[in-house]
């Protein structure tokens, strides 16, 4: 339920707490409450018969002059506006970032100075479907935060994947028009799996770097509250004295890095399409806010040559191994939006939007970026005054020469829109850096005006292999599958066998996989050409150009599994979701004295029973139901608890429904619990011949009706999230 009322701020704000409330309270005039109020017309005439349009009698024609009908009519029209051609489909929430006491003095940026609080808005999103696809396809997610900063708006906006596909911003519209539903049939929807992506990617080998991250469970989060973001770009910082170090942004999210299995991820989409959307909302409704810390590396400008790869290579990360991630400070997220549209679809992002002490590099990913977001803006939102609607409002004040167009909010006082001027005592008057004032970094460039790759781009395989090498074998085998769905959906069998050419420039190994579920050999890579991105008067190159195959060794920072067994014990079962089985019967109190343990942990849990209503316990006791086999499913769950109760357990096995719900949980490998009369059911959910599933890692069980130890063990799996091992033994149950 949306909180219709702003949290009122502290009686007497300190002036840190009065800065991260200003952008709510500034929202707040613009937020209206029609509770109590009489209906009007825009105009603010109060209305008599909304029900009814004006006739020339009661069976007879609607008349023109009804004013009440066509304002309702027109605007109703009008409702809808161009949605994001790329990143449409996205959820949104404020918050505030505070910069950490001890943080160290890189960038004279106020809103990173020790201790300060700024208010933000975070947006994230899907990249490839529209806005009513699906939160789990299998993506790249946008990770886009607004910083309403003392001194303007900064925007960070980012990635959960720390690479791009594309090296230079002139091949972003091909890469956007690949990846899309194909032209002359608009299919298909919010997925990569068809032939005009993976045509475009078999001659684009700058991307077999990100195509190793989507094809892993990184496109699958868990949660949007679980996953990392990523500046992606070298950006600068500048510090007071003007020095400047080339930095790339991190944000590390408090509760870990999760993802879900693909078949899982499928199952999601059509059992709840709002899946990562409903989960941060309710998160933040119960008080459990998404953190995330922001960190970044940094590399001295007299380092900028010292690493194998180009810094300004946007397919190109610097690992986490090599340089460390330096904390900044910590974002919260503690409230969702009163209105979608005024706030998630009308906030207008920018890579360009930067304050004093942040500047950019030449990516030139980054530079093209710095075009495309005003531009796409001023189709999307109507006209150059987007920066007026309440949600992209600037907190401090603005003042320039820049008036007119649509939709323009602010009334202008005063003679004069330019400057110099006399007339105005040559105000709005520009600052001096001291004063506050953006300087561009004064870079020296000397150069020819060419179109042109630098050749410190070329090797697009080392990285690609880093990862490959970094993750562990269950995740391994989730890319092999993932890239055999994928490149399997391709009908053309040329695109198939030209990708088995650049997945064997990553990883032989990697290649023959793929190939054996396509059917097909790996072809020799020998003497197949390609155009590498070079202009028409350059001669192809072959696929191995960039250095040989070396062994490139592995990054901890990189796979998820290796990252969750590092910080084993130390993450929260905090807002995981427990399905409780059990229906008339049932032994509850076990199941009280289960939730309670659970609960008390921050989780939440739910009774799955046979039908709705309430479930009758041993002794008669009753316990309400909140969903059913058919309303619900395990894919929407983290963790299942079989409950006892010898009548109970009998029902359940005979439920084909049931039998599923535990089986797929264990598929996916999700910790499982069982008590008393309950263990009956997992043992019915094994497939027949299947490894014993009650050995199984993440799976506890207890003779014993009470439930006490048990819940300990459970909780205990649960903070691991999955067993992802399972899947190593034959075909799990
Ligand atoms: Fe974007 N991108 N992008 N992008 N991008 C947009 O701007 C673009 C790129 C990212 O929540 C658009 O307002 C170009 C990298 C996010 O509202 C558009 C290039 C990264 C969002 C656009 C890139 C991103 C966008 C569409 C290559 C990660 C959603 C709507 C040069 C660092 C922002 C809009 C939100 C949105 C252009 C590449 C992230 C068309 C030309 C790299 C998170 O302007």
């Amino acid at each position: 339920m949306s909180k219709s009322k702003p949290t009122p701020p502290p009686a007497t704000p300190t002036p840190r707490e009065a800065v991260s409330n200003a952008k709510l309270e500034e929202l707040d005039q613009n937020r209206e409450d029609s509770h109590g109020q009489f209906l009007t017309t825009n105009q603010g005439v109060r209305i008599n018969d909304d029900h009814n349009s004006l006739k020339a009698g009661e069976r007879g024609p609607t008349l023109l002059e009804d004013f009440i009908f066509r304002e309702k009519m027109t605007h109703f029209d009008h409702e809808r506006i161009p949605e994001r051609i790329v990143h449409a489909r996205g959820v949104a929430a404020h918050g505030y970032f505070e910069a950490y006491d001890n943080n160290a003095s890189l960038t004279r940026a106020a809103f990173l100075q020790p201790g300060v609080k700024t208010p933000v808005f975070a947006r994230f999103s899907t990249v490839a479907g529209s806005r009513g696809s699906t939160d789990l396809a299998r993506d790249t997610r946008g990770f886009s935060v607004k910083f309403y900063t003392e001194e303007g708006v900064y925007d960070l906006v980012g990635n959960n994947m720390p690479v791009f596909h594309i090296q230079d911003a002139a091949k972003f519209p091909d890469l956007v028009h690949a990846v899309k539903p194909e032209p002359h049939n608009e299919i298909p929807q919010a997925t990569a799996a068809h032939d005009t992506f993976w045509d475009f990617i078999s001659v684009t080998p700058e991307a077999m770097h990100i195509i190793m991250w989507l094809m892993s469970d990184r496109a699958l989060p868990r949660s949007l509250r679980m996953m990392e973001g990523f500046g992606v770009h070298t950006f600068r910082l500048i510090d007071a004295a003007g020095k400047s170090r080339f930095v790339k942004f991190h944000w590390k999210p408090l509760l870990g890095v999760h993802g879900v299995a693909w078949e899982e991820a499928q199952q999601v989409s059509g059992k709840d399409p709002d899946f990562h959307r409903r989960d941060l909302w309710n998160s933040i409704e119960m008080g459990a806010y998404p953190e995330w810390e922001l960190g970044v590396q940094v590399v001295e400008e007299e380092d900028e040559f010292k690493f194998d790869f180009d810094l300004l290579d946007p397919t190109k990360l610097i690992p986490e191994d090599l340089v460390p991630v330096q904390p900044l400070g910590k974002m919260v997220l503690n409230r969702n939006v009163d209105n979608y549209f005024a706030e998630t679809e009308q906030v207008a992002f920018h890579p360009g939007h930067v304050v004093p002490g942040i500047d950019f590099s030449n990516d030139p990913l980054l530079q093209g970026r710095l075009f495309s977001y005003t531009d796409t803006q001023l189709k999307r939102l109507g006209g150059p005054n987007f920066h007026e609607i309440p949600i992209n409002r600037s907190l401090c004040p603005m003042h320039n020469g820049q008036r007119d167009g649509h939709m323009r909010q602010a009334i202008n006082k005063g003679q004069t829109s330019y400057s110099p001027n006399l007339l105005n005592d040559n105000f709005p008057k520009q600052a001096k850096q001291a004063e506050g004032g953006f300087v561009s970094h004064p870079e020296r460039i000397e150069a020819h005006k060419v179109r042109a790759r630098s050749k410190s781009f070329v090797d697009h395989y080392s990285q690609a292999r880093l990862f490959w090498n970094s993750q562990t074998e269950v995740e391994q085998m989730h890319m092999v599958k993932a890239l055999r769905f994928e490149i399997g959906h391709v009908l053309q069998e040329s695109i198939r066998s030209r990708m088995l050419i650049l997945l064997s420039q990553v990883s032989e190994d990697l290649a023959a996989r793929v190939a054996e579920g396509l059917g097909l050999a790996v072809p020799s890579a020998e003497g197949v050409q390609i155009n590498l991105n070079v202009g028409a008067d350059t001669d192809p190159a072959p696929y191995q150009s960039g250095p040989a195959k070396a062994d490139t060794g592995r990054d901890s920072a990189l796979s998820m599994a290796v990252t969750a067994k590092a910080n084993a014990g130390k993450e929260s079962i905090k807002t995981r979701h427990v399905a409780i089985l059990a229906t008339d019967g049932a032994d509850l109190e076990a199941i009280a004295d289960l939730m309670k343990a659970l609960m008390d942990q921050g989780a939440q849990t739910a009774i799955v029973a046979t039908h709705l209503g309430s479930i009758k316990g041993e002794n008669g006791q009753q316990m309400l139901v909140n969903g059913t086999f058919q309303s619900t499913a395990s894919v929407l769950y983290d963790a299942v608890y079989v409950a006892g109760g010898a009548a109970s357990v009998a029902k359940l096995k005979q439920d084909a429904d049931a039998v599923r719900f535990v089986n797929e949980a264990y598929r996916h490998c999700k910790p499982i619990a069982a008590s008393a009369a309950g263990i009956e059911l997992l043992k019915a959910a094994a497939y027949p011949g299947a490894t014993d599933i009650l050995d199984a890692e993440g799976v506890v069980t207890s003779d014993d009706a009470q439930v006490g130890e048990l819940a300990k063990k459970f909780m205990a799996a649960m903070a691991q999230h999955r067993f992802w091992d399972r899947e190593l033994k034959a075909m799990p149950a």
